[in-house]
């Protein structure tokens, strides 16, 4: 898996890039990111990627003569370019895309090898960039001041399913990756590890018994509650 970041703070990224399966996936060959800096793509003397809005208004807007060369550069590329077009995607960073989830997480994993992000800050793009890119994407309704966070969160969220990097254990046992009966995400169940007390919390006796399928059942029916309890009154949960 590869990922191109267009980013005006590539530095951003590294702390998150060089730890746990992130830091190993790169180790092993798994997962390449890389990061460019889009104010070394314009070509003017003061490296202008911003600029004021036409009509007026506050604010700046990231110029989309600048992201385009970044972009063409980027698929350029010989170790880019050579991989199939179809397994390659770009996606623009932000809060008016699609809301990012598990399956289009599972779905990004699965069709694409080359994944470029563009990570945009101020007021906005220059509308014109929107088709420059295949899909724009969101990670929820809140307002960050970049797209950097989302990316790592898209970086860490689509490297962890692909097949090569998998640790053992069932990311089809995850959180939003198991159904119900109707097809309902639910979160994930409870999980419990020694002591077997404490502070009078007590590990649920069924998980101790040995009884495979009341496990399995007791587990579904905890997912199930934890999920009604979440998406009832969620301004409480905080
Ligand atoms: Cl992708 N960008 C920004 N700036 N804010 C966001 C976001 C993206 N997703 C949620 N909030």
């Amino acid at each position: 898996m590869r990922f191109d970041v267009l980013t005006l703070f590539p530095d951003m990224f590294e702390g998150v890039l060089a730890h746990s399966i992130l830091k190993r996936a790169q180790a092993a060959g798994q997962l390449e990111v890389h990061l460019h800096d889009i104010r070394t793509y314009s070509t003017d003397k003061h490296h202008t990627v911003d600029d004021t809005p036409y009509g007026g208004g506050a604010g700046m807007v990231l110029k989309v003569d600048v992201l385009a060369a970044a972009l063409d550069a980027i698929q350029a590329q010989p170790e880019v370019s050579q991989i199939p077009k179809e397994c390659r995607r770009s996606i623009l960073m932000c809060p008016q895309g699609t809301t990012f989830t598990q399956p289009l997480a599972q779905k990004a994993a699965e069709d694409y090898d080359q994944i470029t992000l563009i990570c945009g800050h101020y007021e906005g793009y220059d509308e014109r960039i929107r088709s420059l890119v295949d899909s724009e994407v969101s990670i929820g309704n809140y307002v960050l001041t970049g797209g950097e966070l989302p990316a790592m969160i898209l970086i860490d969220a689509i490297t962890r399913l692909k097949p090569e990097v998998l640790a053992e254990g069932s990311p089809e046992e995850e959180s939003f990756s198991i159904f119900d009966e109707n097809g309902t995400p639910l979160v994930e169940y409870p999980h419990y590890t020694r002591p077997l007390e404490f502070r009078g919390e007590k590990v649920p006796d069924v998980l101790t018994s040995g009884h495979h399928a009341e496990i399995k059942k007791w587990r579904l029916e905890q997912a199930k509650l934890r999920t009604t309890k979440l998406n009832e009154s969620p301004l409480s949960h905080i």
